[in-house]
């Protein structure tokens, strides 16, 4: 193998957002483009002797291209072995799980996760490190700035490699008696053990034997071979019950966002009256999302993060308890309630799964979630849609209760959270940044105003303080609290890859069980007729309706 040196140019957009670099395929395809960020990783990292590297994606289109450039780059630039999913197929969480497994340096994942594929749609690299977890903000700073300077990369001239063909390829290194290889594995399997060994498969194999109703749906995303060997080869479920399980490189056409806007088919089958499903889930393209639907009813993520905490125990996996519990500050409080009765300690991080690495690995925390339907524990560093799938189901064997009949009785022990999220999506990054602006210029006469029954308390730009490395993150969101609790969040997203997205998060806290089967819509009308009054986002970027609402 010879090594090339080749020159390059640097750009000046590549600045890792809330989860690695996302931008349009054709952007990625630019000359030099993915190898100069690959490249200034690699930098950033210093690569160690005899170092390992896995590599895998969500299958979208530019995916395999992508990863033989990696694997090529990875040979020239100090990696002795690189691990591939099959087909060059990894899910976000199985992924997490190889690297911790086979202990290995760290790892790529190529996906957009949720945003659309295909030609036109979007592609997108994140780097994981050694514990399995998304690289923490110091990485992926330096990683920006070097982007910034770039002169050169450095390449292998491998041909193209195999990557369907379980098995090593091995290769000639640069340096005499040194060789690389290349290791395709079978991540489907290490990823189901892994299930396994966390939940009651017996129990969860007995309900779906008992005429128990389901349906997953892979959105023809990552998890579909991950769902059949689980549910279908593990579990005895019928075909029958997954649907869009073949995963395709522009996602059958759709988005693969498992939400009630973009989870159509879905949702269409789990809101059919009398001949509804018992249970209905779907994830995301690179399967770290979850949504949870019962029979005619949906699980918000938050509440769905505090049910598992409240009912963690029923899982042999966390048999004896859990240490703690973390969500993203957008996230509602009704996790904070599980915790506070459980006796155990609650964080609120900033958006995006980063944050919550440093907790797991100080044993701080056993789970943890995001409003933005992700929901995880530390059986992994990402994540988890399915996991999150076989939880639900794990309680449900063991309680003999619905998802309805589940999240009542919740919500009469804990009161309930009402919460909801108003996503603009593609709005101009301008009128967006206007928004935020004029919020912000109201910090120091807004508390302690009036608007209809709420009372402003406080409102400020989150920063976190980590408590474990002591670092600092600021300008992560604007909350704007109430006296009795309720809140209002604004945020631009970090994921998006045209214009601008304006999250609101809306949460008021119902005490009142006469009034938990209200719909969020109604329920929080109020909060919303606030969140555009103090925003002015409707006169501000003319739009006078969310893009997407869960
Ligand atoms: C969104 C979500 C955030 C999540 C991130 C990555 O980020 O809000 O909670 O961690 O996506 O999820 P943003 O910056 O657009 O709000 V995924 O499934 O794309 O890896
Ligand atoms: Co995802």
């Amino acid at each position: 193998m010879k090594i090339i040196v080749t020159p390059s140019q640097p750009y000046s957009d590549q600045k890792p957002g809330t989860s690695g670099l996302r931008k349009k395929v054709k952007i990625f395809q630019q000359e030099h483009y993915l190898e100069n960020f690959v490249q200034s990783l690699f930098d950033t990292l210093v690569v160690p002797n005899d170092a390992v590297l896995v590599v895998g994606g969500d299958g979208r289109y530019h995916n395999r291209q992508a990863i033989q450039t990696i694997i090529s780059m990875a040979a020239a630039n100090g990696f002795t072995r690189v691990l591939i999913g099959q087909g060059g197929i990894l899910s976000t969480p199985a992924a997490s799980h190889v690297i911790r497994k086979y202990k290995t340096f760290g790892g790529m994942v190529l996906s957009a996760s949720h945003n659309q594929g295909g030609i036109h749609g979007d592609f997108g690299i994140k780097y994981n490190i050694g514990n399995g977890g998304p690289a923490p903000e110091k990485i992926t700073d330096e990683v920006f700035a070097k982007s910034k300077v770039i002169a050169e990369y450095k390449i292998s001239d491998l041909p193209l490699v195999d990557i369907d063909t379980i098995g090593e390829t091995q290769f000639a290194g640069a340096v005499s008696d040194q060789t690389f290889t290349v290791q395709v594995i079978d991540a489907v399997q290490d990823y189901a053990d892994l299930m396994q060994s966390l939940f009651d498969f017996k129990a969860i194999r007995q309900l779906l034997a008992s005429g128990f109703e389901m349906k997953f749906d892979a959105m023809h995303a990552v998890t579909g071979p991950y769902a059949k060997e689980i549910f279908v080869n593990r579990l005895g479920a019928s075909t029958d019950s997954l649907m869009n399980c073949e995963p395709s490189e522009d996602f059958g056409g759709g988005h693969p966002d498992p939400n009630l806007t973009y989870a159509e088919e879905l949702v269409k089958i789990m809101f059919a009256g009398e001949n509804a499903l018992d249970f209905g889930a779907a994830s995301d393209g690179d399967g770290d999302r979850n949504m949870i639907l019962g029979q005619n009813f949906f699980v918000t993520p938050s509440d769905s993060l505090a049910v598992l905490a409240a009912n963690a125990t029923l899982v042999p996996a966390y048999k004896n308890g859990i240490a703690g519990v973390a969500r993203s500050m957008p996230t509602s409080g009704a996790v904070d309630r599980v915790a506070a009765k459980l006796n155990i300690p609650s964080f609120e991080t900033p958006t995006g799964w980063k944050f919550f690495g440093n907790l797991m690995d100080a044993g701080q925390v056993t789970l943890c979630g995001e409003e933005s339907f992700g929901t995880s524990s530390s059986h992994v560093r990402e994540k988890d849609g399915l996991w999150a799938v076989l939880f639900w189901l794990n309680v449900i064997a063991v309680k003999q209760m619905s998802v309805e009949a589940i999240l009542k009785a919740h919500w009469l022990e804990y009161g309930r959270n009402v919460y909801s999220r108003h996503d603009y999506e593609a709005i101009p990054t301008e009128a967006a940044n206007s928004v935020i602006a004029h919020i912000k210029s109201q910090f120091s006469s807004l508390p302690g105003q009036v608007f209809g029954s709420y009372t402003v308390k406080l409102c400020d730009d989150f920063s976190y303080h980590d408590p474990i490395d002591g670092s600092v993150s600021n300008n992560q969101g604007i909350r704007v609290l109430f006296t009795d609790g309720s809140r209002i969040v604004f945020r631009l997203s970090g994921t998006g890859t045209e214009g601008a997205t304006l999250r609101i998060y809306l949460e008021a806290y119902e005490p009142d069980s006469a009034k938990h089967h209200l719909d969020a819509q109604v329920a929080l009308a109020e909060m919303i007729r606030i969140a555009l009054q103090i925003s002015q986002l409707v006169e501000k970027t003319g739009r006078v309706a969310p893009t997407v609402i869960t």
